[in-house]
């Protein structure tokens, strides 16, 4: 089967090596405000499961008037253009004088097909001329993309520009193009060459499926980190009260440490699976504030307190655990009175409301005193909330996109509410299990309708 490969061609600064980068799904391709970063034609495989395609990143024109004008001593007549522009690559001189390109034409002589990229939000003007008159020279199939950088306001003159050059064109934004219409480009790509067709079915068919994988493992990283969090205890061996004692803000140290060690990995985790090494991540660490239920900080992300008596009801809980549930909110109330102590006292102070230091004796003597596991009921929907706002993140952002993922959050509630009705009791129900530190067959199962495209 014949593999597709395509030169990214264009001015600089036009936004190429975004749109390859996003093709690529590739977050190592440099990309900056300075024109001229890319130097160099970088070749960049994309291989999936069934097929496969090049994309070669391509330093901007330069020169091209000139250019131009070398080629037309090389050629009296149209059948000789495509050799010019070889003799131009292989020529030392050029070389010299026209890195750039030599550079940038070099692949499309190898066979590669021409992506032709302009800038929607800047006026067309007959300068670009001669760089298209050089692309056509080749003799290559090829098309243009209209990324509109700043706006659309001259997509239309664009449009009608390029068409005098390029059978195709097609608006093409590497930073908000959703998975969709990433595929739907790829499928204009198979028509610039009827050998390529077959692959290029292939491929969008490895990539649709490749992203429904994506979703499931995303829910497998999910609940494990849900299992582990809800089930983490930090303990150690004591002779006896007053070592236990002294030990306790160790204790704790290591319980929170773990915890935010352990969500930091799951995250991680998560970015790697949506090819994403680089995402510079701005997120609050897990904290455990002193009340789970009346922090305001947590409100955002897990459940509040009528939210989660009603959770209770469709969970299926007894009359009398929901009541429980409501009282278990008075330490709210603890915290308004006890106000000054709690934030004037230790930090230790304030998390005994949640989690306490427990002592148990050993059969051969001393104790052991832990720490954890934390068995309130809010606690998973605190974990759920935090996962999924930085999957849809992650995996909708595309690998153009270099800016900081800052943690905005919304409410866990909108989306559980968008679930139908049994898909809403069931992970009620699971992260009641949860919080009582029961070991849930196929979490993840439960958990993947909450992974939406
Ligand atoms: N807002 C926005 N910015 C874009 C878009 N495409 C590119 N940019 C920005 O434009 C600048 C240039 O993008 P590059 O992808 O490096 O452009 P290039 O054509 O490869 O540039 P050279 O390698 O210098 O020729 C970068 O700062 C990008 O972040 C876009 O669609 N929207
Ligand atoms: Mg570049």
């Amino acid at each position: 089967m014949k593999r597709a490969a395509f030169a990214v061609i264009g001015h600089p600064n036009k936004g190429k090596s975004s749109i390859v980068s996003t093709l690529a799904r590739n977050d190592e391709i440099l990309i900056s405000p300075q024109s001229g970063t890319t130097v160099e034609a970088n070749r960049v495989r994309i291989e999936t499961e069934n097929a496969g395609y090049e994309l070669i990143d391509t330093p901007g024109f330069q020169r091209p008037t000139q250019v131009l004008k070398w080629l037309k001593q090389r050629a009296n007549s149209a059948d000789q253009r495509a050799a010019a522009v070889a003799e131009f690559v292989s020529d030392s001189n050029c070389q010299e004088n026209f890195p750039d390109e030599v550079q940038l034409l070099k692949p499309v002589i190898d066979g590669a097909a021409i992506l032709y990229v302009v800038d929607g939000s800047r006026p067309y003007g007959a300068e670009y001329e001669s760089e298209m008159e050089i692309l056509r020279w080749t003799g290559r199939p090829s098309m243009a993309l209209i990324n509109p950088i700043e706006g659309n306001d001259y997509v239309d003159e664009w449009s009608s520009a390029l068409a005098q050059y390029f059978k195709t064109v097609r608006v093409f934004n590497p930073m908000l193009a959703e998975f969709a219409a990433q595929i739907e480009l790829l499928t204009t790509f198979a028509h610039l060459n009827p050998e390529w067709s077959n692959n290029i079915e292939n491929l969008t068919a490895d990539l649709k499926r490749a992203r429904q994988t994506q979703r499931q493992r995303a829910a497998i990283i999910l609940a494990r980190l849900l299992q582990d969090l809800c089930d983490f205890r930090a303990s150690q061996k004591v002779l006896d009260q007053a070592q236990a004692e002294t030990i306790q803000p160790i204790l704790v140290e290591t319980y929170q440490n773990w915890m935010k060690a352990t969500e930091r990995k799951a995250i991680e985790k998560l970015f790697a699976l949506y090819q994403h090494f680089h995402t510079p991540l701005e997120i609050d660490q897990l904290e455990l504030p002193p009340d789970l239920f009346d922090c305001e900080q947590w409100y955002a992300w897990g459940l509040n307190k009528k939210q989660l008596v009603a959770a209770a009801a469709v969970a299926g809980m007894a009359a009398g655990a929901a009541a429980d549930l409501v009282v278990a909110g008075s330490s709210f109330m603890l915290g308004a009175i006890g106000g000054g102590i709690l934030g004037g006292g230790t930090a230790w102070f304030g998390a005994d409301k949640l989690l306490e230091i427990k002592l148990k004796g050993l059969p051969l003597g001393g104790y052991e005193a832990s720490y954890g596991p934390i068995s309130n009921r809010n606690f998973p929907y605190v974990i759920i909330g935090r996962f999924l706002f930085l999957y849809q993140q992650i995996s909708r952002r595309n690998h153009a996109v270099r800016d900081t993922l800052t943690v905005n959050p919304k409410a866990l509630q909108l989306q559980i509410d968008q679930l139908e009705s049994s898909q809403k009791k069931a992970i009620h129900q699971v992260c009641e299990k949860l919080s009582k530190q029961k070991v849930v067959e196929d979490l993840d199962k439960t958990l993947a309708p909450l992974f939406s495209e």
